[in-house]
């Protein structure tokens, strides 16, 4: 899987984005605007529902639970400083997605039994991306990662993020991640639509070779 992530940019905007990455073939989209209102959030929500319904993609919100229930959204990516997952499980209910950023193994096996369905794991690189980056983990700490929360019968899917491109993208899988999640690279490529579909054969690629 892959998970393109907003990211305002220069050159395009975030509806320009998410239409470029369904149109590489993306069908997991998660619409983050860090410094925008609720307001400026649910008009830009309004632009890009249409898109991924029409290319049958899954969208989920980072953080605002509320506006996910109100817009019907896949479901939402829960950050260490956003609502807790077991409130958000209790309040959007059993069929939404619910992700969350684990940065180290010990944050992984904290979600052991709390209904996540998935887990952002970063970040592999440092990237500008975020702000407040937590210290970077490298191949060699995905390895580490992975194989302590399995050797548990933890199998939560991990998503690789943080700075990641399609140069990293078989190393990465080959640590036994499930999925990969790009911002940067997809925006900054010079075609994005051809980078994400490179990305995501690569993705393919690895997933049945590892
Ligand atoms: N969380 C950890 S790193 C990151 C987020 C949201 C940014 C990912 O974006 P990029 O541009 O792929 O580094
Ligand atoms: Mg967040």
């Amino acid at each position: 899987m892959l998970q393109f992530i907003t990211h305002p940019s220069d050159k395009y905007s975030i509806a320009e984005e998410v239409q470029m990455a369904l149109e590489g073939g993306c069908k997991w989209i998660q619409l983050r605007l860090k410094d925008a209102s609720d307001e400026e959030f649910r008009q830009t929500a309004l632009e890009i529902i249409p898109l991924c319904q029409e290319s049958e993609a899954f969208l989920v919100f980072d953080d605002r639970v509320e506006l996910a229930m109100e817009m019907s959204v896949h479901g939402v990516h829960l950050g260490k400083n956003d609502m807790n997952p077991l409130l958000a499980r209790e309040t959007m209910g059993a069929e939404t997605i619910i992700g969350c950023t684990a940065n180290t193994a010990a944050d992984i096996k904290g979600f052991k039994g709390w209904d996540v369905d998935y887990v952002g794991l970063g970040p592999f690189r440092y990237t500008t991306t975020k702000e407040k980056l937590s210290p970077v983990i490298g191949l060699d700490g995905y390895a580490a990662i992975v194989n302590e929360v399995r050797a548990e019968d933890i199998l939560l899917p991990i998503v690789a993020i943080g700075g990641i491109t399609i140069d990293d993208i078989d190393a990465i899988m080959q640590t036994g991640v499930n999925g990969i999640a790009m911002s940067g690279a997809i925006i900054n490529s010079p075609d994005p639509v051809a980078y994400t579909r490179q990305a995501l054969e690569k993705i393919h690629e690895a997933a049945e070779k590892y």
